[in-house]
Formats: structure tokens, C-alpha cells, sequence
């Protein structure tokens, strides 16, 4: 078993990944910046250390710091959340060449899956539905282009080789606009990811966004669990999640779900991971693969009673998977509701003092939060403060449950997006489950 983790984040999953290492009898290290001083699990860690400045770009990005943090308390593992490094491969190749282990794929699976060119030829391989598209980087043959995006009919969208998760795109609805749209989003993309390589895709008008868990041990065993639906958003921020995703055929799921177990296999995959599509007239299209867990992870926790965090340590530490895909029996349906300290109808971030929490509970509530009475919650970092994730036998009695949880949360003191949560599972539509990506925008622009 690893002896002692370095936790390289902050806020609920920090304190998430503290609760798994205690379970596991696993020493943590607490890394923070200045002004977390006062973080609950910088608290309830073996030993902190103050890694720098409140700027994140000196703190929770800051490599060298880190990987110190690490050697002076001989530490012997870093897990690094969600966000921040979890998906720099340079980080990754930085920590296994310092000795240590880094709780996720190795750095080449994480390099890989970062350029979403060699992330979509890797799918294809193992029999992962994807877009249909350019099939590789577009050159610099206008004609060539014009023509590839000729035969698959427009609206296309140029996406960026080293974007994702909404950077890096452009949609194109006329051949007039292709050349110049091509041009440009290879310039931006020179300038943010200093990798001009960009790629065509099918633009897909409607879809909803539904993702798939896997875990792998890097040992030749691979398993999903199940789906979940993320299509909830605001500005590429998720708003709220469901597992597993409504109205879904079951032969066409689990049809993918088994891709996506090829896929792990074909990568090599180690760790938790998600494979991203986008899902519309009852087809699957592969996006892209996220190589760390996700905020999101607690739902499939919920429906599948895997412990996801635990999962990831164990094999880091270099077990087996402690379970095989017979055992996994997904049951249920569980929500998320990202709670975030903003004005719930504009959007702002709102920092300060929490004068009063109260965290709501009973039977089938799990709050996932670092709040408690008198956290200040600093202007550094992005606004969420905790998750409400709701399970129950069907979705209607986890949609009444949510209902009710966000009824019976207090947090005062600052301003909570909690009034738009409870807007949203009253929503009619909401209610009757599968709405698109641009749902949320859409209703968000009339009112
Ligand atoms: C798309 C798309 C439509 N067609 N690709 C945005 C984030 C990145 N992960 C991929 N994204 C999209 N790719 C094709 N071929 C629409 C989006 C998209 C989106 C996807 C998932 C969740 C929210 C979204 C919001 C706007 C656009």
C-alpha cells in the first residue's frame, strides 16, 4: 500500500481524496497555498505544507514546489484531483522521474489523450464510435479541406489538437467561411496550446453530453461503470449531473460501454478515466477522454457502490481491480448539484465569510463539501464549494430528494447558486429528463 500522499489540490476533492487515503490507513500531506491556510482538510492531514502565494500559478501549478513538498516530507505517492496539474503530462513525467508515484496514467497516456488528434485515431483503433471528420490534422491544402468538409456536409466545427473541454473551437456553417475559420483557429491555437495543429469535425446541432467511467488497473483489467449525464451547463461549467443518463438504449450503452473497455486496453489505460461523447438521435459520438476523476465521480459512486477514490490508490499502489464487470451492478439513479458561491441569477463570484452552514441529510443524501461555520472562502480560485448528490431507487425519488436537500441547506454569508439548483429540478423539462447542452443557455436567455 502507498505509505503517504501528497494531496496536490484544495477545496472538496482535497478533502475527499484525505477521507479515501485515512480509509486506506494512507499518511496525507496537505499542500496549500497562503490563504488556505485554513482549509478543512489542511486540518485533518498528518502534515501540511505551505507550497506558496495565493496566485495559483505559483501554488497549486507551481511543479518544482510540489514535487518538494513531497521529498522533504518523504512523502511516496501525489495525487493531483481534478483541475490544476491533473492533466499536464509534464507534471506527470516529473513526478515519476523524481521517484514518486503519480496517482493516474502514466504520462504518456496522459500526452496522448491531451492531443485530441492522437486521442480520436487511438478510439477509432479499438472500435470507439467517433464524429465524423477530418480523420487526422488538417494540412495546409486548402482544397483538400474545402472538399473534406464538402463531403460531410456543413455545419463543421474546427477544433484545436491541444484544446478540449470547450477551448479551441469554431463552428463553420458556410464554405465561404471554411478557409479563413481554419486560419484562424490554427492561430489561436499556435498562441494558447503552442500546437497549431487543428482538426474538422461534423457539427453536431443538439446533443446531449453523456460520459462513461472507467477504471483500469494497468494490469490487463478494465471495467466501466455505467453512464452519466453531464449535458447541464453553463459556459462549459457543469451545472448538474445524473447517472445514469435518461432514455438511453440499453443495447446501443452497453454497446459503447464495451468500447470503451477496448479502448483501455488498446491505450494501455491505469487509473480512473471518462471517456466524453456526444449523444443525439440515439448515436454515440466520442469527443474526447479525460484522464483524471472528475468532479462528477460521486454519482457513479452512488449507483454503483465502487468507491472511485479508493480505487485510484489502490492501483497506485499496484493492485488488481478489487472487482471485475459481473460485480458491478449499477442500481439506482443519483444526481449532483454543483454548488458554487455566485449570485445565482448574474453569475458573480462571491467570496467571503460563511456566517452559517447547515448541510441538509437524510436517506439518500451525500454532501460533498469543505465548508463549515466561519470558512472564509478566498476570491483565488473558482467558486464551487460542495456538492449535493441525491440517490434514490428511480429518478423521481432522487430528483424529490435533491428537491428537498436544497431546501434544507443553509449557507450564509455569501450568495450560492442554490436558488438557480432549485429553479432548475422544478423545471418541467429538467423533470422529464434528456434535455441538450444548450438547454440551460437557452432557458437562462429568457428570462
Ligand atoms: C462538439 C459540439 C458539436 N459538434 N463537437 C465543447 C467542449 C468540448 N468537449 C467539445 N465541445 C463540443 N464539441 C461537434 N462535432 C458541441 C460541443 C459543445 C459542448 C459539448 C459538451 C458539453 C457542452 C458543450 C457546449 C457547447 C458546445
Amino acid at each position: 500500500m502507498l505509505d503517504k500522499v501528497v494531496i496536490a489540490n484544495r477545496g472538496e476533492i482535497a478533502l475527499r481524496i484525505l477521507r479515501a487515503c485515512k480509509e486506506l490507513g494512507i499518511k496525507t500531506v496537505a499542500v496549500h497555498s497562503k490563504a488556505d491556510e485554513s482549509l478543512m482538510h489542511v486540518r485533518l492531514a498528518d502534515e501540511s505544507v505551505c507550497i506558496g502565494p495565493n496566485n495559483p500559478a505559483q501554488s497549486y501549478l507551481n511543479i518544482p514546489a510540489i514535487i518538494s513538498a513531497a521529498e522533504v516530507t518523504n512523502a511516496t505517492a501525489i495525487h493531483p484531483g481534478y483541475g490544476f496539474l491533473s492533466e499536464n503530462a509534464d507534471f506527470a513525467e516529473q513526478v515519476e522521474r523524481s521517484g514518486f508515484t503519480f496517482i493516474g496514467p502514466s504520462s504518456d497516456v496522459i500526452r496522448l489523450m491531451g492531443d485530441k488528434v492522437c486521442a480520436i485515431k487511438a478510439m477509432q483503433q479499438a472500435g470507439v464510435p467517433t464524429v465524423p471528420g477530418s480523420n487526422g490534422a488538417l494540412d495546409d491544402d486548402h482544397a483538400k479541406t474545402l472538399l473534406i468538409a464538402r463531403e460531410i456536409g456543413y455545419p463543421v466545427i474546427i477544433k484545436a489538437a491541444g484544446g478540449g473541454g470547450g477551448r479551441g473551437m469554431r463552428v463553420v456553417h458556410q464554405e465561404a467561411d471554411l478557409i479563413n475559420s481554419v486560419d484562424l483557429t490554427r492561430a489561436e491555437a499556435k498562441a494558447n496550446f503552442n500546437n497549431d495543429m487543428v482538426y474538422l469535425e461534423k457539427f453536431l446541432g443538439n446533443p446531449r453530453h453523456v460520459e462513461f467511467q472507467v477504471i483500469a488497473d494497468g494490469k490487463g483489467n478494465a471495467i466501466h461503470l455505467g453512464d452519466r449525464d453531464c449535458s447541464l451547463q453553463r459556459r462549459h461549467q457543469k451545472v448538474i449531473e445524473e447517472a445514469p443518463a435518461p432514455g438511453i438504449n440499453k443495447a446501443k450503452r452497453e454497446e459503447v460501454a464495451q468500447a470503451c473497455i477496448a479502448a483501455c486496453h488498446e491505450i494501455n489505460y491505469r487509473g480512473a478515466g471518462t471517456f466524453e461523447f456526444l449523444y443525439e438521435n440515439g448515436e454515440f459520438y466520442f469527443i474526447e477522454m479525460n484522464t483524471r476523476v472528475q468532479v462528477e465521480h460521486p454519482v457513479t459512486e452512488l449507483i454503483s457502490g465502487v468507491d472511485i477514490v479508493k480505487e485510484q490508490l489502490l492501483i497506485a499502489s499496484g493492485h488488481p481491480l478489487s472487482i471485475s464487470q459481473k460485480d458491478v451492478r449499477l442500481e439506482g439513479h443519483a444526481f449532483e448539484c454543483r454548488i458554487n458561491a455566485e449570485d445565482a441569477k448574474t453569475f458573480m463570484p462571491s467570496p467571503g465569510k460563511v456566517d452559517q452552514f447547515h448541510a441538509p441529510g437524510g436517506n439518500g443524501i451525500r454532501i460533498d463539501s469543505h465548508l463549515y461555520n466561519g470558512y472564509t472562502i478566498p476570491p483565488y480560485y473558482d467558486s464551487l464549494i460542495g456538492k449535493i448528490i441525491s440517490y434514490g431507487p428511480d429518478r423521481e425519488t432522487a430528483l424529490t430528494r435533491m428537491r428537498n436537500a436544497l431546501d434544507e441547506a443553509v449557507i450564509e454569508g455569501v450568495k450560492t447558486n442554490i436558488p438557480l439548483h432549485q429553479d432548475l429540478v422544478n423545471d418541467r423539462h429538467f423533470r422529464e429528463g434528456g434535455v441538450s447542452i444548450h438547454y440551460l443557455e437557452k432557458k437562462l436567455d429568457k428570462q
